[in-house]
């Protein structure tokens, strides 16, 4: 919650209250100058829950501009993709050329990796196409933009005449969003004799083998992963690791992010949080939202999991959700390994969401530049689908490796690193993944029952999995079948009676009584029905989420304040919240009346036969945005009984 401190109180406010000319001419004196929309910087808030993220790299998407492809070391491009720890040439006028091809499948956010200048050197045989070597934080790849562009971020930040610049307008353009990847665990490795060379903005400033300023930790590789200040200090594959205890490099890479943010980046994806310690992350990002605080942020917690606490403890604590590692492995056991208990697997890990504050904002995937790609371990594209299906209805938000939808895979070496990166080949926008990316990309946006809805499981066998998403009227039914063809009895989809019309298939079901009988489910079948309810409309939406509170079947979590939206302390007139899961209950609360204005509010329990059982706490306060989106993010205050 925001407490807004008297400098920082509006004109008005103060005037009532120092009725007195010359007494408010002393304080005008004592206030700090500012240019900062404060209103803005306290409330206003980004939601990423309905967006559909497409990861690329960068170098294998596509070569939209020849002339830069040399790059400054020319040994370093192979013209003919042959050589898998070169680079291939691909830029970000190659991104921009397709975006219109991405727009279409539904892709309404891209996560491209690393864009910062990298070393220009091989170390075991590979150079730094991936984007995670970095040389200087604070300028762009000029193997990305045009030839002999100023790749310094400084020196366009006038006239951001970049590519750069060009793809954030274009992506704006098209109402999709940028997400930028960044390290803040390492620079660079051992290459030739060099280590840790890092520059700011072309000024050499740490180097690793002559580390007067302490800017690296010096403890070697780690040894044993289980050792948390190993894990956490130790280097990782030879990378130079960044003492963070050195405020020094933490205004460095703090000031660098926030001018990629200042050039129109929307989201940032974190590198290898797991190898810092969490008060650094905290201090990150809260200096991150204090400079811009509608962006969104996950971060790469390798092999995060419900079942781990230090993950679970990361993505509640550390101010960004983390990508769902957990999920991710159930679903290529259950789905791509053919694991005996199928999706009980999957199941296994909503069961835990518990675990999480915002489980629904976790970002889902299936595969990664990190491991085979899911038709390496499957082939099969009717089993990619069902996969597909899946994370694209499930909760969190889901983030789709690039050429998924062109099914590109190479199986060389189990299709491990480096052969889950090849070069896109196609652009084909009639395969039939493509297609059903669009058509549940679209369906994202438009159900909120997806995007910020409870999970609720129908039917569960190994082969067979039917779960219901459900959001307030909003209601979403998906059927999924690994197996061959079933008819299944009957099925509860919590729908309103009458007929459907799958999203995927276009067949007909009709629902009565809220189920559906006789349920035929094809081999490798896909089923998704929608109903949306409607939507909380108003100039301002706050989205009050409010964790730890346990309640029993029945009972409903609500919201009371002093305006009128929140029923001015009239019980009977408080904001009801929906129930997420036992950890959770969330809601949309649209503000008026009230909206630029500032009030307070509490939650409160409210129970059959028994009086409300109010938070014991004196309420909460908040300066609503004037527009936009604003989330609480709350926990429970222990009820007091009256
Ligand atoms: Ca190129
Ligand atoms: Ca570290």
């Amino acid at each position: 919650m925001v407490q807004t401190p008297p400098s920082q109180a509006s004109k008005e406010q103060y005037q009532v209250e120092n009725p007195a000319a010359e007494v408010e001419a002393l304080v005008e004196v004592q206030r700090p100058e500012t240019d900062v929309d404060l209103e803005f910087l306290y409330t206003r808030d980004i939601e990423f829950r309905q967006e559909t993220i497409y990861f690329l790299v960068v170098d294998r998407f596509f070569d939209g501009d020849p002339n830069n492809s040399e790059g400054p070391n020319p040994e370093l491009y192979d013209p003919q993709g042959q050589d898998w720890g070169k680079y291939w040439g691909g830029d970000l006028q190659g991104v921009i050329d397709k975006l219109d091809y991405l727009k279409n499948m539904g892709v309404t956010a891209l996560w491209l990796t690393p864009l910062f200048e990298q070393v220009e050197a091989l170390f075991v045989e590979q150079a730094a196409i991936h984007g995670y070597w970095t040389k200087d934080f604070k300028r762009i790849n000029p193997r990305f933009i045009g030839e002999g562009e100023n790749p310094s971020l400084n020196q366009t930040q006038e006239t951001r005449n970049t590519v750069f610049d060009r793809l954030v307008d274009e992506l704006h353009k098209r109402n999709m969003k940028l997400i930028l990847d960044i390290v803040c665990n390492h620079s660079n490795p051992d290459f030739s004799g060099r280590k840790g060379e890092l520059y700011d903005d072309g000024v050499k400033i740490a180097d690793f083998n002559d580390d007067k300023n302490h800017w690296y930790h010096h403890y070697g590789e780690v040894q044993d992963w289980e050792d948390e200040w190993q894990v956490q200090n130790c280097e990782l594959a030879g990378l130079a690791t960044f003492n963070e205890n050195n405020n020094d490099y933490r205004q460095y890479i703090k000031d660098a992010i926030k001018q990629w943010l200042d050039r129109g980046v929307d989201a940032l994806r974190v590198d290898t949080v797991k190898h810092m310690p969490i008060w650094f992350w905290q201090e990150f990002t809260g200096d991150i939202y204090l400079h811009r605080p509608d962006v969104f942020i996950f971060g790469e917690w390798i092999y995060s999991n419900p079942f781990d606490d230090r993950s679970v403890e990361f993505a509640n604590e550390s101010g960004m959700s983390i990508l769902d590692f957990g999920l991710c492995v159930a679903v290529r056991s259950a789905l791509a390994q053919g694991a005996e208990d199928g999706f009980h697997e999957i199941q296994k890990i909503f069961d835990m969401d518990y675990r999480y504050k915002s489980s629904t904002e976790l970002v889902t995937f299936i595969d990664n530049h990190d491991m085979p790609r899911f038709q390496s371990l499957n082939p099969d594209p009717e089993m990619l689908r069902v996969a597909i299906a899946l994370i694209m209805t499930c909760r969190g938000i889901p983030c789709i490796y690039y050429g998924t939808e062109q099914y590109l895979h190479d199986d060389t070496n189990g299709g491990n690193d480096p052969y889950n990166r090849p070069m896109m080949q196609q652009w084909d926008t009639e395969t039939e993944i493509y297609g059903i990316l669009r058509r549940l990309s679209g369906l994202r946006r438009l159900n909120p029952a997806i995007s910020m809805g409870s999970q609720w499981q129908k039917y569960l066998t190994p082969d067979v999995y039917c779960y219901v998403r459900r959001y307030r009227e909003s209601v979403c039914f998906v059927a999924l079948n690994r197996g061959e063809a079933v008819t299944l009895n009957d099925v509860e989809t919590d729908l309103p009676d009458g007929e459907h019309t799958c999203i995927v298939t276009h067949n007909k079901y009709e629902v009565k009584d809220g189920k559906i009988y006789e349920l035929n489910l094809d081999t490798r079948g896909v089923i998704v029905l929608s109903h949306v309810g409607d939507r909380i409309k108003g100039q301002t939406i706050v989205r009050a989420q409010v964790n730890g509170v346990q309640t029993q079947p029945g009972e409903t979590i609500a919201v009371i304040g002093d305006c009128p939206e929140l029923g001015n302390w009239d019980i009977s007139k408080a904001y009801p919240l929906e129930y997420i899961n036992s950890n959770t209950w969330f809601g949309e609360i649209p503000f008026n009346e009230s909206a630029g204005k500032l009030i307070s509010y509490k939650y409160v329990l409210l129970r059959h036969g028994q009086s409300p059982l109010r938070e014991n706490l004196t309420p909460r306060r908040w300066v609503i945005a004037s527009e936009g989106t604003v989330k609480w993010r709350d926990t429970w205050a222990t009820g007091r009984e009256s």
